[in-house]
């Protein structure tokens, strides 16, 4: 099996420092998160961008004070998010990849997200995808359903998506598929032989879903976004705690952790 790729999504776009005050808002608060995750084994930081109230933004000039930032910290891979929060729209949305990061987001379907939607319309999509061609960033494809991997094909069949992919299974999502053990495997079957694969579990799913993955040779995504607890009831200190956990699981059985550099072969990630 390839060494892991652990993810930390440390700030996502839902979670407040009402719910978790560790949650981090500042360009200079998301960054010290970062590289506290990547010191603990993180080689990928799975990047939103936030005002100084805490309110979602995709605001270019936020994610490259971000970069930055975590630039100056360390050498992980960025990855920014396409998806933003519910409401944005599709030019919002896609302003981080004016700043050619090595990779971010791409949704590849709709689905209820709590009680809104997370809206991406199929010719979203194909606007999505070939500005990811444009400033050659590699795509993550966020799957919270399963049709959304369909898509993501219909893609590759237009020439808008390029093989190997490398997918993203959101399980847990409230309106999105459930996190339970079948339904991650039958994601993993849908996917095309080649392809390269992570979980995001949502909430209490987090780590179930994590070892799961280290088991069938999928990589592992963990962060405040998807999780703002340690263990039922307290609350996680920092993003670094959760990926230590990963680190100390992958270890046990067996699975070592993927430098920044070797994340970049195993993603097929061309380093300019
Ligand atoms: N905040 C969600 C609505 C992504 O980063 O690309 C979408 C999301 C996916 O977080
Ligand atoms: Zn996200």
């Amino acid at each position: 099996m390839d060494k892991v790729i652990i993810t930390a999504a440390v700030v996502g776009a839902e979670v407040m420092k009402e719910h978790n005050p560790h949650v981090p808002y500042t360009p200079d608060e998301i960054a010290d998160e970062v590289a506290r995750a990547h010191q603990a084994g993180a080689s990928v930081a799975h990047i939103h961008a936030r005002r100084s109230d805490g309110t979602p933004t995709q605001d270019r000039k936020i994610y490259q004070q971000i970069i930055e930032k975590i630039k100056e910290r360390c050498d992980i891979i960025i990855q920014v998010s396409t998806g933003g929060a519910v409401g944005m729209s599709p030019a919002e949305r896609i302003q981080p990849l004016e700043l050619h990061p090595e990779m971010g987001t791409l949704t590849t379907g709709s689905v209820n997200f709590g009680e809104d939607i997370f809206a991406n319309s199929f010719n979203d999509l194909k606007i999505f995808a070939q500005k990811f061609q444009e400033y050659r960033v590699k795509p993550e494809c966020e799957i919270f359903e399963v049709g959304m991997i369909s898509n993501a094909l219909k893609l590759v069949k237009l020439g808008l998506l390029h093989p190997p992919l490398h997918f993203d299974f959101v399980m847990g999502v409230p309106g999105g598929i459930p996190a339970t053990p079948k339904n991650l495997l039958h994601l993993v079957e849908q996917i095309p032989e080649g392809s390269t694969w992570t979980v995001a579990g949502i909430g209490r799913w987090q780590l179930p879903m994590a070892a799961h993955a280290l088991l069938w040779g999928g990589h592992v995504r963990v962060g405040f976004e998807d999780n703002l607890f340690y263990e039922k009831g307290i609350l996680a200190t920092s993003n670094a705690q959760l990926v230590e956990r990963v680190v100390r699981l992958a270890r046990e059985i067996g699975r070592d952790i993927a430098s920044p550099d070797e994340a970049r072969k195993i993603l097929h990630i061309q380093q300019s």
